[in-house]
């Protein structure tokens, strides 16, 4: 044993020589090594995020290697300010060094953007991990908007106000409203549209601000899905049969973005659709200027529906708007900022011989999807957070 021990030094040993030729053993390249970085984005114009590249040894040679910035949902010139083959140099015994990037750093929301840092050049070391992913995580609350818009009469003639919700609190009113989390599974899967967001009750989802509930979709990963946003209904707190419903909100827009101002039965003994479902206001991001109202009901398995829709010279996501239905015995009525654009009967309806599901208490839907088989899913255009900015519900009865 100790005799194989010894013969195989003395063969390493003349294999070092024969390989060295004489010179000092050079020490081999170190590997150099840029590091994630993740931090909030800072406030009062500008912040610098210091990344971190580092060596695996020490060397006697000093190492040069070059970074670029390369967008990702951050963008340069308005998230950070970009970098271009800009070189860094280890000096001798060096293993560490931090290069600055600077970020824009402004007061309001945003979603958590990233761009990533990536190595090139590399002079006397090789590059083991040339990438960095950046990311700017949101550290604000605010966000503008403008509050232009049509508004709607306080009162009209033979209604009384009976119920409304300003939206001017900090939080939902539980009173009114429960939130509506998840993606419908195990039961109704994509809520039954095959939709791609996961709702959440987390103020990036939902907040408030100066007398506005603001839902904001965001494309973010959670819960499996790839976007989040919110969804609140009024079951089982606020439910009404009749009326004038006066919805004063501002959409968001892109393709793949669905706001929707919906209702349901309180009783849904018959089940869907039989037990009807009536959609005040919906809106697809491809069509950017059209109110669609629309009743669901008939047999089943699938909905009978009556549907119409109003298109307008401006996008909706432009103002604010008021999204109004007229409700009485047998007939319903849409509005859009007070004209009537459709009007159903009872008697219009093919129900195919199911009892007409509407002169019943219904709950109230505010929700804001994102893809689904009507939408679409959202494309390179489309840009994230989306707003769906809520000022008012009214119910006026006569
Ligand atoms: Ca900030
Ligand atoms: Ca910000
Ligand atoms: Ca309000």
């Amino acid at each position: 044993m100790k005799h194989i021990v010894l013969a195989s030094l003395v063969v390493a040993g003349l294999t070092a020589c024969g390989k060295g030729g004489g010179d000092d053993n050079p020490a081999p390249k170190p590997t150099i090594s840029i590091q994630d970085l993740s931090m909030p984005e800072g406030n009062g114009g500008t912040s610098t995020f210091n990344v971190v590249i580092k060596l695996s040894a020490a060397t006697t040679q000093p190492v040069t290697v070059n970074y670029s910035t390369v967008d990702l949902a951050a963008k340069a010139g308005e998230d950070y300010t970009a970098v271009s083959n800009q070189a860094v140099t280890f000096a001798a015994n060096e293993i560490e060094k931090t290069v600055p990037i600077t970020i824009v750093a402004d007061d309001l929301r945003e979603g958590e953007e990233d761009f990533k840092v990536v190595l090139s050049s590399p002079v006397n070391g090789t590059i083991l991990k040339g990438t960095a992913l950046v990311i700017i995580r949101n550290d604000d609350t605010r966000i503008t908007f403008s509050t232009v818009g049509y508004t709607a009469p306080e009162s009209y003639a033979g209604y009384n106000l009976v119920w409304k919700d300003d939206f001017d609190g900090t939080s939902i009113n539980t009173g009114n409203w429960a939130f509506q989390n998840g993606d419908g599974c195990p039961n109704v899967c994509g809520w039954g549209n095959n939709e791609l967001e996961w709702y959440t009750d987390r103020p990036a989802n939902l907040f408030f601000q100066d007398g506005y509930m603001v839902i904001s979709a965001l494309k973010e990963s959670y819960g499996g899905k790839s976007y989040t946003s919110s969804k609140l209904l009024s079951q089982g707190k606020k439910k009404f049969k009749y009326g004038r419903i006066d919805f004063r909100a501002k959409l968001p827009i892109g393709k793949g973005i669905w706001p929707a101002f919906w209702m349901l039965p309180e009783n849904a003994g018959s089940g869907w659709p039989r037990s009807g479902e009536i959609d005040i206001m919906e809106n697809v991001g491809h069509e950017p200027r059209t109110t669609v109202g629309t009743l669901h009901f008939g047999p089943g398995p699938g909905s009978t529906q009556f549907s119409k829709t109003n298109t307008i010279a401006a996008n909706l996501a432009d103002e604010f708007h008021v999204y109004s239905l007229i409700w009485k015995e047998n007939q319903i009525q849409w509005l859009l900022d007070g004209l009537i654009y459709s009007t159903a009967n009872s008697s219009d309806l093919a129900l195919g011989g199911t009892e007409y599901p509407f002169n019943a208490d219904f709950f109230f839907i505010i929700n804001l999807a994102v893809g689904g088989n009507w939408p679409g899913s959202p494309n390179d255009q489309t840009v994230f957070p989306q707003y769906y900015i809520v000022d008012y519900l009214r119910v006026y009865q006569e």
